[in-house]
């Protein structure tokens, strides 16, 4: 029992319950204190419990923030794939409504690196303005779309770019029917100008015209559709965006013949697939995914002949297609160590994706360019899988 100066002392408990007291009113004014006190601790106590509660909370959704997106995509047994809503090679659905297209096919790729199965994805057409938005909401676990790779995306957006599925740069496309005589980027001052909002091409266009001291009228639109037919109809003299974007919409045009692409590319526009900031492992199966498809280009492994290629004389070969004693190939990266072979079943490498979609086997004919692998004089490089 606790006394001062030799009295007993009037006290509160722990659970501020009244304890001991001495004369009747000296009691009560320590009483006095003591609920006052009581009542102060009971708010002390509620605004702990409230906290406790707030930090339980945010605890809770901190483990759902931090459930992976690999997780994610486990459960729900597909791969959410942000695509255009229809750009000829890139992503477009066919007759039957099925997606094709490069873009289209990676997703594919990273869905057979994942479950053994290219099948297991599910596109969700967006719009030039949409897709950003669609990925950093989580409404997609990919945006596989001719998005420009650029500093500000990669950064004040949240987006962690993989790498460069295709090449491209900004070019121009006119009617040669009406526009008789130009040949040239140059020649297009004072010209009406479509264009999609929410693009690099925009801001392109924009540069192009002031550094050349060029006047412009800029027809802008959010939808592809309004673009291109604005651009049939005859409402702009020139149709700009990524040059392989005007080979694929002049296949759609009412007379293709007549439309001309000009020589001049006016810049960079590195398209790839992107995923959120803040998920390292999903990162590095989408971007291991592309180094997969250049690498089995690169060991010779197509489709037809992956199975064959499992029995290859080649350590290089044999270790890429998991097939070393006690290999980590692929287990390390979140996924089975026969991904390789997986993703080449289903996709082909990536020399077989590009020729089917936008290469020579494709309507579009575009030739592999820069997009020919390093060993070939281009751009495309993949690190080892070792
Ligand atoms: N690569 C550029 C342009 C991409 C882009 O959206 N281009 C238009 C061409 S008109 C497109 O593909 N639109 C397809 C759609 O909206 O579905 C970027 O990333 O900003």
């Amino acid at each position: 029992m606790p006394f001062v100066n030799g009295r007993r002392r009037v006290g509160c408990d722990a659970g501020f319950r009244v304890w001991a007291g001495m004369g009747a009113a000296f009691t009560r004014e320590k009483i006095r204190v003591c609920l006052k006190n009581r009542e102060k601790g009971l708010w002390v106590m509620k605004h702990i419990a409230i906290s406790i509660l707030g930090a339980a909370t945010l605890g809770l959704m901190a483990s759902a923030a931090s459930a992976t997106t690999l997780d994610t995509v486990k459960a729900k047994g597909f791969i959410q794939c942000g695509v255009s809503t229809g750009l000829a090679g890139f992503s477009a659905p066919d007759d039957k409504g099925d997606w094709q297209g490069i873009d289209a096919d990676f997703c594919r790729a990273v869905a057979a690196a994942v479950f053994g199965d290219g099948t297991k994805v599910k596109f969700t057409p967006l719009s030039a303005k949409e897709r950003f938005t669609a990925l950093q909401s989580g409404e997609v676990d990919i945006l596989s779309r001719n998005t420009t790779w650029t500093i500000n995306r990669d950064t004040a957006l949240g987006l962690n770019f993989v790498g460069t599925t295709y090449y491209d740069g900004q070019g121009f496309m006119i009617n040669a029917k009406k526009l008789p005589g130009v040949n040239s980027a140059l020649q297009l001052s004072g010209a009406a100008v479509c264009v999609q909002s929410g693009t690099t091409t925009e801001l392109n266009l924009a540069d192009y015209f002031k550094a050349n001291k060029m006047e412009y009228n800029p027809v802008v639109f959010e939808k592809l559709e309004e673009v291109n037919a604005a651009y049939d109809a005859g409402r702009c003299d020139v149709y700009t965006t990524d040059q392989s974007g005007l080979y694929g919409i002049r296949l759609t045009l009412g007379a293709p013949a007549d439309h001309v692409v000009l020589p001049e590319i006016i810049s960079k526009e590195p398209l790839g697939p992107a995923v959120r900031q803040g998920d390292d492992q999903w990162y590095h199966i989408v971007k291991w995914t592309y180094f997969a498809l250049l690498d089995a280009e690169e060991l010779g492994i197509t489709k037809a002949n992956v199975d064959e290629m499992k029995n290859s004389a080649s350590p290089e070969i044999k270790r890429v297609l998991g097939q070393e004693a006690d290999t980590k190939i692929g287990t390390d990266l979140g996924v089975s160590n026969d991904w390789v072979v997986n993703i080449v079943k289903a996709t082909g490498n990536y020399g077989e994706m590009f020729d089917r979609n936008v290469g020579s086997g494709s309507p579009l004919k575009i030739a592999r360019g820069i997009n020919a692998l390093w060993t070939k004089g281009g751009l495309q490089y993949a690190p080892p899988i070792r």
